[in-house]
């Protein structure tokens, strides 16, 4: 005979009644989170690491929460061990998109749901995984490449960009790149000079672009860094070089991080484009409502802005990160 949900639901109680649990304890189950983030490359990550965090504790989510390194190998083992663990749901930030299928067929056959945050992934089966909250990545390239746009719309000469690009094979990076591209291609007067990862962070953001610098010297115009540490970071080189960034370079960059506000404000970064790494909140109530049953939309999109340098004093009050 088939147990129905009712019975299966008093015969549970029963039994912890008989252990002598409270049935108090038994309705208050914490659901339990496993959380693989990528690792602590930049500022956007940082804020959404603790957006996350704060988000669980607020929401009574028990979080166990593993930091890969930037290393996709870790991001498995860690996925890995929250199958092991039987948590209630698996969120994660995927490093890079491909690489993904036998790690998410394992927490489907083992009827644990994946929700993607921040970040996509690159897989045939669309099952692996319920739900996907984040950015649109290649909307964020094309405001970049508008603004760029509206901004040279009376140079008449060639416009010579040097781009820093993400982590390679990284979601964000695809994207910003393409969605930029897509925008820019309409004027030829637009050239890629140099492109070359300086994967997320400041340091290697300075190391590339003293690189650029050197086989470019003055002839670059433009900096696009696909996020604002990596603009930080270059903003360092050129002035170390004797140039005046946001003056002899223009600079766009991606996140809108405080950093970038600081950067505009004292006049060495044109303009940031927002991402919000503020995905905690969103994430706890798609854990509870997938618990409760319900579907998620396969595709949550955060909204955000575009911040040139002359509003960044007035709006820096009220940036969270
Ligand atoms: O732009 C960058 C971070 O995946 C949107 O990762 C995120 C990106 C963000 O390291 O700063």
């Amino acid at each position: 005979m088939k147990t129905s949900r009712r019975t299966a639901v008093t015969t549970l109680a029963a039994a912890a009644l008989a252990a002598g649990f409270p049935l108090s304890a038994l309705a208050q189950k914490k659901l339990v989170l496993g959380f693989s983030q990528i690792g602590a490359e930049s500022e956007w990550r940082t804020a959404n690491t603790e957006s996350i965090k704060s988000a669980a504790a607020a929401a009574g989510i028990e979080l166990k929460f593993s930091d890969a390194q930037q290393k996709q190998e870790n991001q498995i083992k860690a996925i890995r061990s929250f199958i092991a663990q039987k948590v209630d749901v698996i969120a994660f930030s995927p490093v890079v998109e491909s690489g993904w299928e036998p790690v998410l067929r394992e927490a489907k056959a083992a009827k644990i749901p994946v929700i993607l945050t921040d970040r996509a992934v690159n897989v045939k089966d669309d099952s692996l995984w319920v739900s996907f909250m984040g950015s649109d990545f290649l909307e964020e390239g094309r405001k970049a490449g508008r603004w760029l746009v509206e901004k040279s719309k009376d140079v008449k000469g060639d416009v010579h960009i040097v781009e820093l690009q993400g982590t390679v094979g990284s979601a964000p990076a695809i994207d910003r790149k393409k969605g930029f591209e897509e925008i820019i291609k309409a004027d030829p007067k637009f050239k890629i000079v140099r492109s070359q990862t300086g994967d997320f962070t400041r340091a290697k953001g300075k190391e590339v672009m003293e690189a650029f610098l050197k086989a470019e010297g003055k002839k670059i115009n433009v900096l696009y860094a696909h996020n604002d540490d990596m603009a930080i970071g270059a903003i360092q080189a050129i002035e170390e070089a004797g140039l005046k960034p946001a003056k002899d370079i223009t600079i766009i960059s991606i996140d809108a991080v405080k950093g970038a506000f600081e950067a505009m404000i004292a006049g060495k970064l044109n303009v940031t484009v927002e991402c919000s790494p503020l995905l905690g909140p969103q994430l706890m109530s798609a854990v509870k409502d997938l618990k409760a049953g319900k579907t998620l939309p396969k595709r949550i999109v955060t909204e955000e802005s575009v911040f040139p340098m002359e509003v960044a004093a007035k709006e820096f009050p009220n940036r969270k990160y």
